[in-house]
């Protein structure tokens, strides 16, 4: 079974937009699993620990701010090569207005900052974030009934 595992975030504007479901469905269509969902308003340490990297960055107090703005959905989905593939189902590049159709920013969002998703960006970023949003008693060890006919 695999157990490569991924954290996504939907963010304020994902939530907002009532896209909560559809962004779900997308995933588990293709066969991930979830292993952990929960609501919150994120605090502004938590922020800025998940985003430490683009803490100089000119437009970071606009992305607190934006983030802060009101709830998200944290989550963290299994599966084959789950971390690559959900980053490529959101659309890989920084501009939404650059994705394909197909993926989750091509068919959803116009806005750099308003990317509705994000996706950890490799195996080593996720286990970070998955262990700065969730405590490991969140996280439930399950097996989809279908799996063999998702996976050989
Ligand atoms: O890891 P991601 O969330 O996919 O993307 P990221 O870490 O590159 O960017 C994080 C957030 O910062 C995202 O909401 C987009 C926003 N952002 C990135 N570059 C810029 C930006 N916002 C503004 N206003 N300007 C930028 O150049």
């Amino acid at each position: 079974m695999e157990k490569e595992q991924t954290f996504v975030l939907i963010k304020p504007d994902g939530v907002q937009r009532r896209i909560i479901g559809r962004i779900i469905q997308r995933f588990e269509d293709k066969g991930f699993s979830m292993v952990a969902m929960k609501m919150l308003i994120p605090n502004q340490e938590l922020l800025q620990k998940h985003y430490e990297e683009l803490m100089f960055k000119p437009f970071f107090p606009c992305l607190i701010c934006y983030m802060l703005s009101g709830p998200v959905i944290a989550m963290i989905w299994q599966g084959k090569d789950v971390v690559r593939q959900i980053r490529s189902m959101l659309g890989e590049g920084r501009n939404p207005i650059e994705q394909k159709p197909g993926t989750v920013r091509g068919d959803y969002a116009l806005e750099l900052q308003r990317n509705l998703i994000h996706g950890s960006d490799s195996c080593e970023s996720a286990q970070k974030e998955i262990n700065l949003w969730f405590n490991i008693k969140e996280i439930v060890d399950w097996k989809p009934s279908d799996l063999n006919w998702v996976c050989e």
